[in-house]
C-alpha cells in the first residue's frame, strides 16, 4: 500500500498542477487569438479574392457589352454613352458599379516617339498653342517631351536630356521610354503643375502608339484643340469651334458631309489627316468600382474599337487614376 503524501508535498503538487492549468490557458488564449486572426485574415482573403474575381469578369462583361454596341445605331449610342450612367451589378458578396464613356476624343501623348519621321510631337506643339500657350513655349514642352520618350540622349534645340536633368538639385535621368502615366509629365522639363491641368482633359497615356480617331459626333468645343492638333494647326481656334458648332442636330450623318465644311476644305491636302476622324466611338472606357465587404477595387478599363466594332482591351489601370 502506498504511504499517503505528506501535507506539504500535496500543496507542492496541486501548485505545479496550477501553473500547468495557468500555462495551457494562456496557450490556449494565445491559440483562440491567433486563430481569430487567421480567420479575420482568411475573410478578408476570400473577400479581396471575391473582388479580384469581380475585377476579371468586369473585363469579360465589358468585353460583351461593347461588342453589342456594334448593333446599335449612331443616335443611341451616342445618348447612352453622353448620360454615362452608371449600372449596378450585384454579385455574391458585392456589387460593381460601372459605366461606359467614349474616350475616343484624347491625345495619346506616347504617340509622340521622337523617331526621325515622328510629326506627332508637331501635333502637340498645335494642342499646346491653342491652348493659349506662346509659340516657343510650346515648342520647347514638345522637343523636351520627345526627348524624354526618344532613346537617345542628344537634346533638340529647345529640348532637354540628362545634361540638363543631371544639373538639377536632385539630378535624375531622362526616361528614355514611352510614358507610364500623365503624372510622369512633372519630371519632364517645363511641364508645371499648372500647364499638365490645362492639357489633362485633352491628353491621356496609352501603354503603346495607339491613337484613337476622333469622334466628331462627340466633339464639344473645348475639345478644339484636338481638332487643330489633328489638322497640325492649319485651324485657328475660332474656325476649329465653328466647325465643332456646324455639327448638325441630327448628328454629321456621313464623313464626307463633314469634310464638305468649309474650314476644312480650306486645309492643305497634306495637312488633312481625314482617317482620324469618325463617326462612332474608337475608344471607350470602363470604369467600374468593385465593393466586397470592406474591400473596395477600382478598375479602369480602355477599348478600342476597329472598323467593325470589335473591342480590344489596350488598357487596364486599378487603384487611384
Ligand atoms: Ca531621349
Amino acid at each position: 500500500m502506498t504511504p499517503a503524501s505528506p501535507p506539504k508535498d500535496r500543496g507542492a503538487a496541486l501548485l505545479s498542477i496550477l501553473m500547468i492549468v495557468a500555462v495551457m490557458s494562456v496557450a490556449a488564449l494565445t491559440a483562440v487569438d491567433a486563430l481569430g486572426r487567421s480567420i479575420s485574415l482568411a475573410r478578408v482573403s476570400a473577400q479581396r479574392s471575391q473582388t479580384l474575381w469581380a475585377a476579371r469578369s468586369t473585363e469579360a462583361i465589358g468585353a460583351v457589352a461593347i461588342s453589342r454596341l456594334k448593333d446599335l445605331d449612331d443616335d443611341t449610342i451616342r445618348q447612352a454613352l453622353e448620360t454615362a450612367q452608371a449600372i449596378t451589378l450585384p454579385f455574391e458578396r458585392g456589387v460593381i458599379q460601372a459605366t461606359l464613356a467614349d474616350d475616343s476624343n484624347c491625345f495619346n501623348l506616347n504617340t509622340i516617339t521622337g523617331a526621325a519621321d515622328d510629326t506627332s510631337h508637331i501635333r502637340f506643339q498645335a494642342l499646346l498653342e491653342a491652348q493659349g500657350l506662346f509659340r516657343s513655349d510650346a515648342r520647347a514642352l514638345a522637343e523636351s517631351l520627345a526627348d524624354w520618350i526618344d532613346t537617345d540622349s542628344s537634346p533638340r534645340a529647345f529640348g532637354a536630356e540628362d545634361g540638363y536633368y543631371g544639373t538639377l538639385e536632385t539630378p535624375y535621368r531622362a526616361a528614355n521610354a514611352r510614358l507610364v502615366n500623365l503624372s510622369e509629365l512633372r519630371a519632364i522639363k517645363g511641364f508645371t503643375p499648372e500647364i499638365i491641368e490645362t492639357i489633362r482633359p485633352l491628353v491621356c497615356v496609352r501603354p503603346s502608339t495607339f491613337q484613337s480617331a476622333l469622334n466628331i459626333e462627340t466633339l464639344h468645343e473645348s475639345d478644339a484643340p484636338l481638332l487643330i492638333a489633328l489638322y497640325s494647326g492649319e485651324l485657328s481656334m475660332e474656325q476649329a469651334q465653328s466647325v465643332i458648332r456646324a455639327r448638325p442636330l441630327s448628328g454629321w450623318l456621313t464623313l464626307d458631309t463633314f469634310l464638305a465644311d468649309s474650314e476644312i476644305q480650306s486645309i492643305a491636302v497634306a495637312a488633312r489627316n481625314d482617317s482620324m476622324i469618325a463617326l462612332r466611338p474608337t475608344s471607350l472606357r470602363l470604369t467600374a468600382r468593385i465593393v466586397s465587404g470592406p474591400t473596395q477595387e477600382t478598375l479602369q478599363l480602355t477599348y478600342a474599337m476597329d472598323e467593325g466594332g470589335k473591342a480590344s482591351l489596350i488598357q487596364r489601370i486599378t487603384g487611384d487614376f
